[in-house]
């Protein structure tokens, strides 16, 4: 997501979605984009999205709501992963049966969901 905004602290709400192309993707689901500072004259800066919408894909990894190469990204980074390896995560073990590998099975789940935005 790349957000264009002032240089100021605030609350801004997005309720259109669109491509490259500017082309509408959908109207949900709403995020709204906080940033703030700690203090004036700080350069600590935090900033949050809120998420409202319908529930999101189980392979919407980074919660973007858009499956797409970085989800896709996360998965092959956990590729053949095992619970007790480091790349495990059991987000990944999206089969129908979750079987403590990640494997061709995660992948058709993922494939089943590619491109895919909450509804
Ligand atoms: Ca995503
Ligand atoms: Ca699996």
């Amino acid at each position: 997501m790349l957000v264009t905004a002032t240089e100021n602290y605030g609350c801004w709400r997005f309720d259109r979605w669109t491509n490259e192309s500017g082309q509408t993707i959908t109207d949900l689901p709403t995020l709204t984009v906080n940033v703030s500072c700690q203090a004036p004259g700080q350069q600590f800066i935090r900033a949050w999205y809120d998420y409202e919408g319908p529930p999101l894909s189980p392979a919407d990894f980074d919660q973007s709501a858009y499956v797409d190469f970085t989800d896709y990204e996360a998965l092959t980074s956990a590729w053949h992963a095992i619970p007790s390896d480091p790349a495990w995560d059991s987000k990944y073990d999206m089969s129908a049966t979750p079987d403590d590998v990640i494997d061709m099975g995660d992948v058709a789940v993922f494939a089943d969901n590619w491109l895919t935005t909450p509804q």
